[in-house]
């Protein structure tokens, strides 16, 4: 059939199982809108109020969906506004498809109205990027792109079309989707050499990374580390994978447990499941490259030996991998004891602690429960107190750790899932991207922002005390009624000050279904 590039686009992602786009028009995607108009009742199009929201909706989709995300931006202030938004989805290999419009291919290089070349701007931050200079191409490079973005470890693809190709005409014939790519595995003599590893090692241990998590791992890292007598620790982007097994010993790294990194500092055989080892991870790679072996277990050759050396890496699907090694490895005798959780809850009197309200928002919450998080204190004390299992999901951002991601992440969930979604949120990420609290009142989704209130950009005030710097522009207390802010939004407001209050607050806001907010008041000095 003989159809507008536009609706090639629509027809596209139709193809692709696409029932939901994030985004924002602009001069150079009316054609694509107008597409979007024609096919209503098909496609579902959320209108963010941002683009580097629509780039986060579609990686929240994304994440708790395991499908492809998709946004959609006109050309230059929308394109560069979707750029942080997919710098998250690539650092954290998560998978979308961003559309952009640009000026006609004639306008291309004269400065005009609202040109950038965005093609050249995103190439670092996707992982594949696209122009689209003939129509006879289009089809076949959304088609690509969608098969690189799920293609083994996903990521952000970016296909950017001339208004000139959105308008002109071409013959489109359907096609059924191409399945993502198979991931490399690992041969028989990779895993013989793993198990023997394994098999020499006295104190072995496991990492899981955010490939474990993506990937499913979360039923075999158990039970190998079962048979193996092996702790499990942890990566921020981890968070929720094994929280209810035995084994589980917290979080590693900089922000994490005393207990998780001294059994880094203990094991001789790290096995390193789905993690590219980041800074935050392992701040010293040295200091434990020269205790541990080293057995590196990932999805991208291009991570093995980037960060640490390992010993031995069995290339591929996280779950895949440890499924095959399962039965390979023999079971060992417990080397590393688990220490007790670091999960305080109980303390701080009858203050409003950040452990007592997400304990008891772990308490009230059902097995359905999604949560996403912004960055800075509140994002660790989510990892660390909220108890997720079974379906619950953990969703934050891990790698760029971008500040206002939360509440687009959330918008995205909950589209992708019909569940209910909490962002965890600071008031200085809250007041990044409160815009978009509008969002979830406009389609009525059931979103609760939970905001911790310490008048304060918590995470960098803790990291000037840290290195005894002064306290520079991080203590703020605007006065900000954030009920009040909420309801000029319409939807719910509850402030928190007392246990009692927080208690409540939730109950009301988890009963009520839809969108709410919940402004706690808590202390300014708890370090994360
Ligand atoms: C977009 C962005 N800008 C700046 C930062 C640096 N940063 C990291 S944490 C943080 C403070 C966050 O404050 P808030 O949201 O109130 O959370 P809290 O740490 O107080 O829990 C800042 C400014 C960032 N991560 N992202």
């Amino acid at each position: 059939m003989l159809l507008r590039g536009a609706q090639i686009v629509i027809e596209c992602l139709l193809e692709q199982g696409v029932r939901d786009v994030f985004g924002y028009p602009g001069g150079a995607v009316l054609g694509i809108y107008e597409a979007l108009h024609e096919y209503a009742g098909q496609i579902r199009h959320t209108l963010m109020t941002h683009e580097q929201h629509a780039a986060h909706a579609a990686d929240g989709y994304a994440r708790a969906s395991g499908k492809v995300g998709v946004c959609l931006a006109t050309s230059g202030p929308g394109a560069t506004n979707l750029l942080t938004g997919l710098s998250a989805a690539y650092m954290d290999s998560s998978p979308v498809v961003a559309i952009t419009g640009n000026v006609a291919k004639a306008q291309i290089g004269t400065d005009s109205f609202q040109e950038i070349d965005i093609y050249g701007v995103s190439m670092p931050v996707t992982k594949h990027n696209f122009i689209v200079g003939d129509i006879r191409e289009l089809a076949d490079t959304i088609r690509q792109a969608f098969f690189i973005a799920a293609s083994g470890r996903p990521g952000p693809v970016l296909v950017d079309i001339p208004q000139d190709i959105a308008a002109a005409k071409a013959e489109f014939s359907p096609k059924a989707p191409k399945a993502p790519a198979r991931p490399l595995l690992a041969d028989a003599l990779d895993f013989a050499g793993a198990a023997f590893l394994i098999e020499e090692s006295q104190r072995p241990l496991l990492l899981l990374g955010g490939g474990a998590a993506h990937s499913g791992a979360e039923a075999a890292a158990t039970a190998l580390a079962q048979k193996l007598g092996a702790p499990i620790i942890q990566t921020l982007m981890a968070t929720g994978c094994c929280d209810g097994c035995p084994q589980f010993a917290g979080l590693a790294g900089v922000y994490g447990t005393p207990g998780a990194n001294a059994l880094l500092e203990q094991c001789d055989l790290l096995i390193a499941v789905g993690t590219r080892f980041s800074d935050r991870t392992i701040p010293r790679p040295k200091a434990l490259a020269r205790k541990a072996k080293v057995l590196h277990i990932d999805i991208d050759p291009a991570e093995i030996n980037k960060n640490l050396n390992a010993d031995l890496a069995l290339m591929g699907d996280a779950r895949e991998i440890l499924e095959h090694l399962l039965p390979l490895c023999p079971a060992k005798a417990p080397g590393l004891a688990v220490p007790p959780k670091a999960r305080p809850g109980g303390q701080g009197g009858q203050r409003l602690t950040p452990e007592f309200l997400l304990k008891t928002l772990s308490a009230l919450a059902g097995s359905e429960q999604i949560y996403t998080t912004e960055v800075g204190q509140h994002q660790i004390w989510a990892a660390k107190h909220l108890e997720i299992s079974g379906h619950q999901r953990f969703i934050t951002s891990g790698g760029l750790g971008a500040m206002g991601f939360g509440l687009g992440a959330a918008i995205g969930a909950a589209r992708a899932s019909g569940r209910r979604i909490v962002n965890i949120s600071g008031d200085g990420s809250f007041l990044m991207n409160m815009a978009e609290l509008s969002t979830a009142a406009y389609y009525n989704l059931p979103i609760i922002e939970v905001v911790l209130d310490n008048r304060s950009l918590g995470m960098v005030r803790q990291l000037q005390k840290n290195a005894h710097l002064h306290l520079s522009q991080a203590d703020f207390d605007r006065g900000v009624d954030y009920p009040a802010l909420a309801q000029a939004l319409g939807i719910p407001g509850f402030a928190a000050k007392t246990r009692q209050e927080a208690e409540q607050a939730l109950a009301q806001a988890l009963a009520s279904g839809g969108p709410a907010l919940i402004a706690c008041q808590i202390a300014k000095n708890q370090p994360a």
